[in-house]
């Protein structure tokens, strides 16, 4: 081999009269501007250099290009663009082959379709993710993929996003060769010479043939059409995925890119590129809270739960589903069955839906050990404590546990309101102690909130970010406060929807407006779904404490006084008809709300949907900002995070304060202001959001500062 170096991001080196092309741009080998120029200008000296035959394109490191510059987006393009490029590669009249190890997504599955033959390894990943970014396949994706394994294939790639292994890929004609062995050079290189040694000529994707049976073509785009149209749930980039793939069938090549070109470009201007890019890349920055940059996790090789309720089991049931074994504590053995029944009914619903088979679930019963002795803990190297909400019962739990753990446990707790610090403060190691916070149903919701009180040490929240990795959840840093970050958040917006159905809109409506936004449920469905009982404790709880001055509405106690506490008694804002899980509007809960009006003296006024959305988008936003400005959260993307993940925030609007960045601060602070002309207690603008609107700054500008 003859190395000759083209800089950093694309290498070159001569083997045998192959033209070995490596990109080397890590951490994934996206196409930034320096490889994509280097990239051409590699196939243009190779089409040049009368020592090469051929080109073998390979990524360096774990993948072989996991796409386009995603940070590139929104910012002024650079040439050359990635069209560009691919039209390069496979303009080349000498043959291009992509050998395909680890990722090739998006761009990178673009470039491996431009070249002239592809092999995968193994442990390839094939996929045309754009969709789940806000876009469409723009570098010729559109127009080649459906051409090499037709439109059906192609659109279910590009509409699902889905990653497909080497296997598959080869299956659907995406590659022509599968490699035996994990040595991506040496299965290119092989590869390359076979095709040499049998004169193969140079063939194009735009040639293929994928789109000859016209009338299937066009069946299956108008399949996907209607069947985008349905499910897309208000996404723009599936129907112009849909449109490019029209564009393939009746356009030629050329024409078809270019056509293309300008629903790329429209997917790249949507707000929705702007929301899921931002996702994409927030859901990694949460990763790296202060505490994980130096400390080191401690080992976690058993894990202890205490409590067998809903959310104990529910916990249980993502340790073990993330294969660590698990003791349970109860206080008696009835309470322990009860704790096991809970988990068994996970794994029994599976089963039904032929998702497990009866032998997988005794493996995993096999790691679950229950005892009614916390003295089981022992050995235990860190313990969730999911006992009732209730300050007293978690100081006994606490003063148990400091008893029997071991030296170096981590002690957890899932309280979703109290004070962390508090309970850290009653144990004689509180350093070992931090908040775990599950969202209901435990083993489903993606969200923990990693509470963080002042005595921790950074191990220990190291470790907690490390369990949330293997229980394949998305860790938030999270300070201590009322409520953390997303519960906090709730009740300030949820009040905000109180106030709104007081003041006349009626429970429905606001249900329905927030739906139309892009949640799956609105505050009211929410509310019947996670049962009345336990908002009304608490808030009775508090009343001797609340603030006479905060407005306070009465229609949820009215509510949950007649013992309708939602779905689980068939009955709460909305009535449930034998066990139905979608409610109906209930003319005897407006009644109520009615009266509640009469008794506050309110006269109600009629609200449109977009006043229903800018009041609960802004209180959502101010508390928000407040809970950056308090260091609760530490960025901006971490509130973000925890909405998309723990509270059904629309993904393609990237979370409240992205979304508060979108409108613009300046409206959203101007919209404040107006609503505090009648509630000035309720409406107080955030200083954070005061100070960034002075200074003409962006939420976003806070996200790398911290
Ligand atoms: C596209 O291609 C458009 C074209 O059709 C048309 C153009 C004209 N760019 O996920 P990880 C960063 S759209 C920039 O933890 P893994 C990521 O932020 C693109 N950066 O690694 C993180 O940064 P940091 C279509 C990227 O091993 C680091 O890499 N492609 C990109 O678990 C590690 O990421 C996709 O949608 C990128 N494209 O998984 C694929 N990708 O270390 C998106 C990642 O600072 N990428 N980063 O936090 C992935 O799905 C995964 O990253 C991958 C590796 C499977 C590749």
């Amino acid at each position: 081999m003859t190395p000759e170096q083209t800089g950093h991001a694309v290498r070159r080196e001569l083997c045998n009269r192959i033209l070995v092309v490596t990109v080397d741009n890590p951490p994934v080998n996206a196409l930034g501007a320096n490889v994509r120029r280097q990239l051409r200008d590699a196939i243009q000296a190779a089409e040049k250099d009368p020592d090469v035959d051929a080109v073998l394109l390979v990524g360096a490191g774990r993948n072989f290009i996991g796409g386009a510059d995603i940070r590139e987006f929104g910012k002024p393009p650079l040439p050359p663009s990635l069209p560009e490029v691919c039209n390069t590669i496979e303009a080349c009249r000498k043959p291009v082959v992509a050998a395909i190890h680890g990722a090739a997504l998006g761009g990178g599955l673009e470039v491996a379709l431009a070249a002239h033959f592809r092999i995968a390894l193994g442990a390839a990943r094939l996929g045309l993710p754009e969709v789940t970014l806000g876009l469409l396949p723009g570098a010729g994706g559109t127009q080649r993929a459906p051409r090499l394994v037709g439109a059906k294939a192609a659109l279910d790639l590009m509409l699902s996003g889905r990653h497909v292994g080497a296997k598959e890929a080869h299956a659907l004609g995406l590659v022509d060769l599968v490699g035996e062995t994990d040595d991506v050079l040496a299965e290119g290189l092989a590869y390359v010479q076979a095709l040499l040694d049998a004169q193969a000529p140079v063939r194009r994707t735009r040639d293929a043939d994928g789109l000859a049976d016209r009338a299937a073509s066009r069946a299956a785009i108008e399949a996907a059409r209607a069947e985008s149209s349905k499910k897309s749930h208000g996404l723009f980039s599936p129907l112009k995925i849909v449109d490019a793939v029209q564009a393939a069938l009746e356009l030629p090549f050329d024409d078809g890119l270019r056509h293309e070109r300008q629903l790329f470009l429209q997917c790249l201007d949507s707000p929705q590129r702007a929301g899921l890019i931002h996702a994409f890349l927030a859901e990694r920055e949460v990763l790296k809270a202060p505490e994980t940059r130096n400390a080191k996790p401690r080992k976690i090789a058993s894990v202890g739960v205490v409590g067998g309720g809903t959310m104990g089991a529910g916990i249980a049931v993502a340790v073990l589903d993330a294969g660590l074994p698990v003791t349970m504590i109860e206080r008696d053995d009835v309470s322990l069955a009860r704790g096991l029944a809970h988990i068994e009914k996970v794994y029994d619903n599976l089963i039904a839906k032929g998702r497990m088979t009866p032998e997988a679930k005794a493996a995993v019963l096999a790691r679950w050990n229950g005892s009614t002795s916390y003295d089981a803990l022992g050995t235990a190297d860190l313990v969730i404590e999911a006992v009732f909400e209730e300050m007293t019962v978690k100081h006994a739990v606490f003063a148990k546990l400091d008893r029997v753990c071991k030296p170096g446990a981590v002690l957890a707790t899932n309280t979703s309101y109290l004070d962390i610090d508090a309970i850290a403060a009653s144990v004689s190691r509180p350093g070992d102690v931090v908040g775990l916070h599950f969202f209901s149903p435990a083993n489903i919701m993606k969200l923990l909130e990693v509470v963080v009180p002042a005595q921790v040490s950074a191990d220990v929240v190291a470790t907690a970010f490390d369990l949330a990795k293997k229980l394949r959840k998305v860790p938030v840093r999270a300070g201590v406060c009322d409520g953390f970050i997303g519960n906090r958040v709730l009740a300030i917006y949820r009040a905000a929807a109180d106030h709104m159905m007081e003041d006349g809109a009626s429970p429905y409506q606001i249900d329905r407006a927030v739906r139309a936004f892009g949640f799956p449920m609105g505050p009211f469905q929410v509310a019947d779904l996670a049962g009345g009982d336990i908002g009304w404790a608490t808030r009775k709880r508090r009343a001797a404490t609340r603030d006479p001055q905060q407005r306070y509405v009465q229609i949820a106690d009215r509510i949950c006084e007649r013992g309708w506490f939602g779905q689980k008694t068939g009955r709460g804002y909305y009535v449930y008809a034998d066990g139905a899980r979608t409610g109906k509007p209930d003319p005897e809960v407006e009644s109520i709300i009615d009266a509640e009006r009469e008794r506050a003296g309110v006269t109600p006024r009629a609200f449109s949907d977009e006043e229903i959305m800018r009041r609960y988008m802004a209180a959502m936003i101010n508390e928000g900002a407040n809970v950056v400005h308090q260091r609760i959260a530490l960025r901006p993307l971490d509130v973000d995070v925890t909405f998309l993940y723990g509270y059904g925030f629309p993904r393609h609007r990237g979370g409240p304060m992205q979304y508060a960045d979108t409108v613009g601060l300046d409206k959203v602070l101007a919209d404040i202001r107006e609503f505090a002309q009648q509630d000035p207690v309720f409406w107080q603008p955030s200083p954070l959001i005061v100070d960034l609107v002075e200074r003409g700054a962006t939420l976003a500008s806070l996200n790398h500062a911290a």
